[in-house]
């Protein structure tokens, strides 16, 4: 087969370099959303915390009407995107779209804010949005805005008519008076503490003072003068394992392992250069890629390979969504709109039918289709990924995504997955499941653009 994909390139195996890198990137940041109904200061909330006026405030309802997404560094919380979105009592047609759009945020939460108003109090809204986020395991802080406008807190309507039961604990707040936000911003710490619990990129696979090689190809494609971002990240995570990251060239990797007086723990490869690598890495050495690394990371890895193996079932004419998560700039040679079909169809012997929708959103009509190939998700955060993967799993679709499917169509899947036994046993096993289910640990977004296309 042609050559070997690369890790480099944005959407080959989805993990781009294309951030800056004196920036964490939006899917590694905690993303906050605020919610709640109109007018209780969510907007002002965010100003507060932000400790700048980055969200625009009025008292008229309905201020806000598109999600709005900024990025910034809360201390001592860290990095973060705060999610200002629109009332959720919105009403009308324009209204409703509006809802819609903000209850799309809940998605890539990790953790809600939801902000009462102390003048209106606590009601059927506010028990619905709590239901719907503990429905979605989303950690929540009640937070009781305005509270400069009541005596105490204590003396709030705790449930308006209609609603079913008394609230839960709230932290009192004036985002106006900039009272109560240092509890709010120890509350979004200590949530924030255990959602991060998620998996680190190598932390399972190495113990402290282990060598992990990374073999980083310097081509024409690497950009100048750094490195991109899923090696930075791969060595950072190493440095926070206290494991020795040696980052070579592959022409540079038989004699780095020559010189290691014990054999590293792995070696992690661009797929670009995996063939060579394959070859110069002893077979008791584990091998795997940066792509799949990011796979497990991003999603649900033995999804995707489960869905990877649903490839030999595919025949010409069959319809394969391919579902990018941003708009991003196309080459010639593009992966998802060139390269990916060109080999699924030398792979299957005929043209299939593809649907690519690029964006915050997959299609309603996912069960219409035979494979869904997603990329690799580098701009969205964990919890996003994960809540796309289990909207395919539910439609009863098999899901891969471009790593995994590159790694399949190149014949070299079972060898990168050697790190992983049971994923591993996934590929080997007679059957292709859509994916088993799992659990959620954890720039405006642009609409979904659908195009559909015969290829002849
Ligand atoms: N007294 C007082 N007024 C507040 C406070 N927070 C917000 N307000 C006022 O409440 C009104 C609404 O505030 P916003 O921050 O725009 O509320 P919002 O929830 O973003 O509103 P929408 O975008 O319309 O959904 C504005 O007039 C704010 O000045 C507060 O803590 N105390
Ligand atoms: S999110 Fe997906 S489409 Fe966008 S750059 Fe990353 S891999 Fe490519
Ligand atoms: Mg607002």
């Amino acid at each position: 087969m042609a050559t070997t994909p690369s890790d480099s390139s944005p959407t080959d195996g989805g993990i781009a370099g294309i951030a800056g890198l004196s920036e964490t990137p939006r899917g590694e940041r905690l993303h906050i959303a605020l919610l709640g109904r109109r007018n209780a200061g969510k907007s002002s909330l965010i100003n507060a915390l932000a400790h700048q006026e980055v969200a625009i405030t009025s008292s008229i309802p309905g201020t806000t009407t598109d999600p709005v997404y900024k990025a910034m560094e809360i201390l001592p919380i860290g990095p973060v995107v705060l999610i200002d979105t629109a009332g959720l009592d919105d009403e009308g047609i324009l209204g409703e779209e509006r809802v819609r759009k903000s209850l799309s945020v809940l998605d890539k939460t990790d953790i809600a804010v939801l902000v009462v108003d102390a003048l209106t109090g606590w009601g059927t809204w506010e028990d619905t949005l709590l239901v719907r986020l503990n429905n979605r395991a989303i950690p929540t802080v009640l937070v009781l805005n305005k509270s400069d406008l009541v005596g105490e807190p204590a003396q709030v309507r705790t449930a308006t008519p209609g609603s079913s039961r008394e609230h839960p604990p709230w932290i009192p707040v004036s985002a106006y008076q900039g009272r109560g936000i240092d509890l709010l911003k120890e509350a979004l710490i200590q949530l924030g503490a255990s959602t991060r619990e998620e998996p680190s990129l190598m932390g399972d696979l190495v113990s402290t003072g282990d060598t992990v090689v990374l073999v980083a190809p310097i081509d024409r494609s690497a950009p100048k003068g750094r490195l991109i971002l899923p090696q930075v990240q791969a060595i950072r995570d190493l440095l926070d394992h206290r494991a020795q990251a040696l980052v070579v060239q592959e022409t540079e990797l038989a004699s780095a392992l020559n010189t290691l007086q014990t054999a590293p723990r792995l070696v992690v490869t661009d797929s670009q250069v995996f063939k060579i690598v394959n070859e110069l890495t002893p077979p008791h050495i584990s091998l795997t890629s940066f792509s799949i690394l990011f796979a497990r990371y991003k999603g649900n890895l033995s999804q995707l390979v489960s869905g990877a193996k649903a490839i030999e079932n595919l025949k010409p004419g069959d319809q394969v969504l391919i579902a990018e998560a941003c708009t991003h700039h196309r080459t010639d040679d593009d992966i998802g709109t060139v390269k990916i079909p060109r080999w699924l169809e030398q792979k299957v012997g005929g043209p299939l039918s593809y649907t690519w929708v690029s964006g915050g959103t997959l299609p309603e009509n996912l069960d219409s289709f035979k494979l869904v190939i997603h990329c690799g998700a580098c701009m969205l955060n964990r919890r996003q990924m994960l809540s796309r993967l289990e909207r395919i799993r539910r439609a009863g679709v098999p899901v891969a995504n471009y790593g995994v499917t590159i790694a399949y169509l190149h014949g070299i899947l079972e060898r990168v997955l050697s790190p992983f036994p049971q994923v591993l046993a996934v590929l080997q096993s007679a059957s292709t499941p859509s994916g088993s289910p799992h659990t959620l640990s954890g720039k405006p977004e642009a609409p979904a653009q659908t195009q559909t296309q015969i290829r002849t």
